[in-house]
């Protein structure tokens, strides 16, 4: 079974009535609570069918964004890695994570040097690699310090650039199986997929690349006909998910949970 598409488990977080004073890089208009919660629990439902456990933690008012748990950890098969957040108002989400990842997980390291940054919607984990996207979140100290950590675990990092103007790596991309990754063409453009099966997100559909697949299923964001339509033709079983409300602060469903079998 793929480790980069098969999971036991996921770690989700309900958003918080701070929501509002999350981060977003243009105004689209302010997300509505809960609206946010309806697609947050048809979210998590979906994760639930395909049999995984779905830990669902408290909302944490203090952190608007808290609610994209993916930012604050990498989990691989053999252990977690707690990030350092790039978004300074993001920064103390990953140590509220790391104790619910150390219930779980027998190993948890973090990065802790004090100029690097890094975070999960950055990272993109193939079955062959880890991909990290540098950006305006994630910089070259953190890249290099998440290589040290997971080397010892049998992981290869390769550094990749995220789109300018674009907020993490996998905003605009995914991984559906273990050698076929979603991607927008102006990602894909740079040729940091070389040697995979690139399905290309349709024209003006950009917001379609972050998906999830979980086990037997893809997760997309609803409203995307003509990526949903090359996804089913690829061969993949997909479940479309209202995402208005987080993209209006650019999350996607990548964002909305930590993946992981815990050993
Ligand atoms: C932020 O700007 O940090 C949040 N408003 C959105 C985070 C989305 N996370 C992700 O793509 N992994």
């Amino acid at each position: 079974m793929s480790f980069s598409t098969h999971f036991t488990h996921a770690i989700t977080r309900k958003p918080a009535p701070s929501i509002i004073a999350g981060l977003r890089a243009v105004d689209t208009g302010m997300p509505d609570l809960a609206v946010m919660e309806a697609h947050h629990a048809a979210y998590i439902a979906t994760l639930r069918e395909t049999g995984a456990t779905v830990v669902e933690l408290p909302a944490l008012d203090a952190y608007p964004d808290s609610v994209f748990v993916e930012d604050t950890a990498l989990c691989l098969p053999q252990g977690a890695v707690v990030m350092r957040p790039g978004a300074p108002s993001r920064l103390g989400e990953a140590a509220e994570m790391a104790p619910h990842l150390q219930a779980l997980y027998g190993q948890v390291v973090a990065i802790s040097g004090t100029d690097s940054f890094i975070e999960g919607g950055d990272i993109l984990v193939t079955e062959r690699e880890v991909l990290v996207g540098r950006s305006a979140r994630t910089n070259a100290a953190g890249i290099a310090e998440l290589t040290r950590l997971v080397a010892p675990w049998g992981h290869t990092v390769r550094e990749v650039h995220t789109p300018p103007g674009v907020l993490h790596f996998k905003t605009d991309c995914s991984l559906l199986d273990a050698d076929t990754i979603l991607s927008t063409d102006r990602l894909a453009a740079s040729g940091c997929f070389d040697g995979y099966r690139v399905i290309p997100v349709a024209d003006g559909e950009e917001p379609a690349a972050n998906t999830i697949r979980f086990n037997d299923l893809v997760l997309m964001p609803a409203g995307f006909p003509r990526t949903r339509d090359a996804i089913l033709a690829a061969g993949f079983k997909v479940r479309e998910i209202g995402n208005s409300e987080c993209a209006k602060l650019d999350g996607g469903m990548s964002c909305l949970s930590l993946r992981f079998t815990p050993r």
